[in-house]
């Protein structure tokens, strides 16, 4: 079991849009609060305090590999923890999620913001290091997936202070004051970069970014004020030779500028069959896609959907399996586990 084994694990492979001996699967959000393992470990200790210490991380982080055998880790964090280790003052509020206390409107907001560097994190790169030791012995060899946000999801948490469905003050900064809007996504572009690079330098086999809320855009407008920013996060890993995930939500009609901000896997939500997103994506891998939902559905009728994403999938360069978006909380853990061994042993052709 070497560094060899997992570049040559069926994740890498797909990713890579190499022939794969199984398809390869992973949840987003595969740790978290669906695993009763994470909710004793997560007692008494607060989100953002956890992302800090590189025990929990690695612990955390190796729950869901532990316990679904599934083809890849993702690195626990979240994507607001480099803001607050540059010194933003936001929390991460149960039931909630990130509150940002003064958000940013001006100029002079954005101006005030460091750059992040590497010597913020230190305990993301001990976690890093700490993790691909032990990956390397699970499962011949699993991968470490880091990540960080898009420019786009960033800025909605930092000027609008907190989760939001319309994105209506981002928007209107983008719109009615582009000059803020560029300084702030080319500032948080910095950030999320060095976070990737980080990760990367640790030892992080790949890296997706979420533009989570990027489904809020018009075409139109993501080209012009978000693309160019995310082209920028991801070509600063380029050098790094690792392949390059972007994900986001509600994002059927975005599929082609996400992949040519420099993507060499496009990231599908489930509400975009796959059969309709691969011709779109090119010659990319794509990830995905099964409706999140779908693990409350009979186990039959779930491994049947599950078929029928892996079936679509073989189209493209490269699949690999995920659900079109996080595991819900009350996801039932067991579940999990009959679809990762689905997706695993489901013959090839
Ligand atoms: O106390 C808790 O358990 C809080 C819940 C939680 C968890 C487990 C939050 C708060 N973040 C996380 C971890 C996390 N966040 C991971 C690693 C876990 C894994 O994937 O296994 C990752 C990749 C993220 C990334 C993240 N954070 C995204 C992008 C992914 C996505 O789901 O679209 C986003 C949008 C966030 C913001 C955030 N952090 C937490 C919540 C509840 C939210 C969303 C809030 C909202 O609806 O706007």
């Amino acid at each position: 079991m070497s560094d060899q084994a997992v570049r040559n694990s069926a994740f890498l492979k797909a990713a890579r849009g190499e022939a794969v001996p199984h398809t390869p699967v992973w949840f987003m959000r595969q740790a978290g609060r669906s695993l009763p393992e994470y909710l004793k470990v997560r007692e008494g200790v607060a989100m953002l305090d956890a992302c800090a210490t590189p025990e929990l991380i690695v612990e955390i982080t190796l729950q869901p590999v532990r316990r679904y055998g599934v083809d890849a880790a993702i690195f626990f964090s979240d994507i607001v923890l480099p803001l607050k280790a540059i010194g933003v003052d936001l929390d991460i509020v149960p039931g909630v999620g990130p509150v940002v206390a003064d958000p940013v409107r001006t100029l002079a907001d954005v101006a005030a913001i460091p750059d992040l560097t590497p010597e913020h994190i230190p305990y993301i790169t001990d976690a890093v290091r700490g993790l691909v030791t032990e990956l390397v012995g699970i499962n011949g060899g699993t991968p470490l997936i880091g990540f960080a946000g898009a420019p786009f999801t960033v800025a909605s948490y930092l000027v609008e202070g907190g989760p939001s469905k319309e994105h209506a003050r981002t928007k209107a900064l983008m719109f009615g004051a582009p000059d803020v809007w560029d300084a702030l996504m080319r500032k948080i572009a910095g950030i999320s970069a060095t976070f990737l690079r980080t990760q990367v330098a640790a030892g992080a086999s790949a890296v997706q970014l979420f533009d989570s809320w990027a489904g809020a855009l018009t075409p139109g407008d993501y080209a012009r004020y978000v693309q160019p920013h995310s082209a920028e996060v991801l070509a600063a890993v380029g050098d790094l030779g690792v392949p390059r995930i972007h994900f986001g939500v509600g994002t059927s009609n975005l599929l082609d500028l996400m992949g040519d901000a420099g993507a060499d896997v496009v990231g599908v939500d489930w509400r975009t069959p796959l059969d309709r997103a691969i011709p779109v994506v090119g010659d990319r891998s794509v990830q995905g896609n099964l409706d999140p939902t779908l693990v409350f559905a009979p186990t039959e009728v779930m491994t049947a959907r599950a078929a029928e994403v892996i079936t679509a999938g073989r189209a493209a360069r490269g699949h690999i399996f995920n659900l079109g978006h996080g595991v819900i909380p009350s996801t039932d853990p067991d579940q999990l586990a009959r679809l990762t061994e689905f997706v695993q042993s489901y013959p090839l052709d």
